[in-house]
């Protein structure tokens, strides 16, 4: 039987009567939002989300856009799940909050432990059968910065700090998150990165690769910028390397197969610990529960957020690997270090639910197996169209990038901002699509039908087209 077919959610957001512009002023007066330039915004208006379901969004003015990017990456089991709602609501009657400080912990916290611990898969000497929660990925980054340095202490090293990120990696907006990132946009405010936090080159194919280099030659070559990173600063002083599987917000980047396997080799060669940031891979993105798995390698961290409640609460967090666990746990004594909503119980339940929902629906299976090499097949027929340069997919994420020439790759002026004229095309047409400079993006929700990729597929086509003929009316 077809793993294509399944139940539609049940839904229980409905629309309801938003006087547009009311809302805007009270935004606009008082809102300061994430990331956005509010004199800009605020000539505008912003945007007034009002409901959703499946895997539409609609707006106050009653126009529904497919929602190709999942909200930010989370919504992975789509809108709409009377399951999560009514778990909430159960977890909030029965024990809204109560903290896990002070030696004291609630059911859906060690449930959920649990569950993730059985998620996560064993590779070599790698299990995972630890926890620590935050809520969000940020924090969840902040705490690996934490938890680094503690292991590093607790084992007489105290002088391996240094953490080893990438140019154009994303690992959140707090101080540590917005460090271990490379966004140099970030850096620039608020004096950033915080010491002992460097930074190697991302491993992007399409800009990186030197003229008739392989994919697989340059993806070897691009892990040994950090052993190179490591000989400068000296191995003794160096404690971890943090990156994501396939990078997100850098514009969906998938490094090249030999990549990984050459991180993990050049981590052990010098035995420090290797944190993967999964708050977008993980659950079901990229296929699996876990994307190091899909990627070959044995991280002693897992960074999780947005998936894990499909983004209907908010909840993050560390898989916290056997290696770094036993020296916390048999030699730490205290870790001086939580949140007020670590382990939120009714933020543990409602991950409890949708992990139930992901394995109910085969969610993760289905990227796997079906819909996630159907979206492949579809999505690289992009490869035919006079703007793309590059499209490819991993699981549910895909990018490609806009190109003036094809032959050569060139790309257009920067001041055009092609992706921006791209991504305007597509909410005109109903379809929310990501641009990260001339880098266009999709993060679907997992429980697409081919039906619906293949209406995805025909807006892509419908707004790539629009974006064409404008730059064609400019004569560029
Ligand atoms: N790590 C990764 C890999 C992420 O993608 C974070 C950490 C931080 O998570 P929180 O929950 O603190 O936001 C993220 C978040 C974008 C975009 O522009 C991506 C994220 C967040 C906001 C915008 O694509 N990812």
């Amino acid at each position: 039987m077809s793993t294509n077919v399944i139940a539609p959610p049940a839904i229980v957001s409905r629309a309801q009567a938003v006087d547009t512009k009311a809302v805007q002023a009270l935004d606009s007066a008082h809102y300061i939002h994430a990331f956005t330039d509010h004199g800009d915004l605020a000539t505008r208006g912003a945007r007034v989300m009002t409901h959703a379901e499946g895997i539409y969004v609609w707006d106050s003015e009653g126009k529904k856009v497919l929602d190709g990017m999942s909200g930010l990456w989370c919504v992975n089991a789509g809108y709409g799940r009377k399951e999560l709602a009514d778990a909430a609501y159960q977890q909030m009657m029965t024990l809204p909050y109560y903290n896990s400080f002070f030696q004291t912990t609630n059911v859906p916290a060690a449930k959920l432990a649990a569950k993730l611990a059985s998620l996560a898969p064993k590779v070599g000497d790698r299990s995972f059968d630890h926890v620590f929660y935050s809520s969000s990925g940020s924090e969840s980054n902040d705490t690996n910065v934490r938890m680094v340095r503690r292991y590093w202490d607790l084992l007489g090293q105290p002088q391996r700090k240094t953490i080893i990120g990438r140019v154009n990696g994303y690992h959140g907006s707090t101080m540590a998150g917005a460090s271990l990132g490379g966004m140099s946009g970030m850096h620039a405010q608020g004096d950033l990165p915080i010491p002992n936090i460097l930074h190697i080159e991302q491993p992007y194919y399409l800009e990186n690769a030197l003229p008739g280099e392989s994919e697989a030659d340059f993806g070897v070559r691009a892990a040994g910028w950090l052993e190179a990173k490591i000989l400068e600063v000296g191995p003794d002083k160096v404690a971890a390397f943090i990156g994501e599987p396939v990078q997100g917000a850098g514009g969906v980047i998938i490094p090249p197969a030999t990549y990984w396997p050459e991180i993990q080799r050049i981590v052990d060669k010098y035995g420090i610990l290797l944190i993967s940031d999964e708050v977008i891979c993980a659950f079901g993105r990229l296929g699996h529960w876990f994307a190091y798995e899909k990627l070959g390698y044995k991280p002693d961290l897992v960074t999780f957020a947005k998936g894990v409640t499909s983004g209907y609460v908010p909840l993050g967090g560390v898989m916290v690997g056997n290696r770094v666990a036993k020296v916390l746990i048999e030699q730490g004594g205290e870790f001086n270090h939580g949140y007020t909503y670590s382990g939120h119980p009714v933020a543990c339940a409602v991950a409890l639910a949708n992990l139930e929902l992901m394995e109910r629906d085969n969610l993760v299976g289905r990227v796997k197996d079906d819909i996630g090499p159907y979206l492949a097949k579809q999505f690289e027929k992009l490869n035919a169209h006079p703007l793309v340069g590059h499209a490819q997919t991993s699981g549910f994420v895909g990018g490609m990038l806009l190109v003036k020439n094809k032959e050569t790759g060139e790309t257009y002026d920067s001041d055009l901002a092609v992706g921006m004229m791209c991504r305007g095309h597509c909410f005109s047409n109903g379809l929310i699509m990501r641009a990260v400079g001339d880098r266009m993006i999709i993060a679907p929700p997992l429980i697409m039908t081919h039906a619906q990729i293949d209406e995805m597929m025909a807006l892509i086509v419908k707004c790539l087209d629009l974006t064409l003929a404008d730059l064609r009316k400019r004569g560029l």
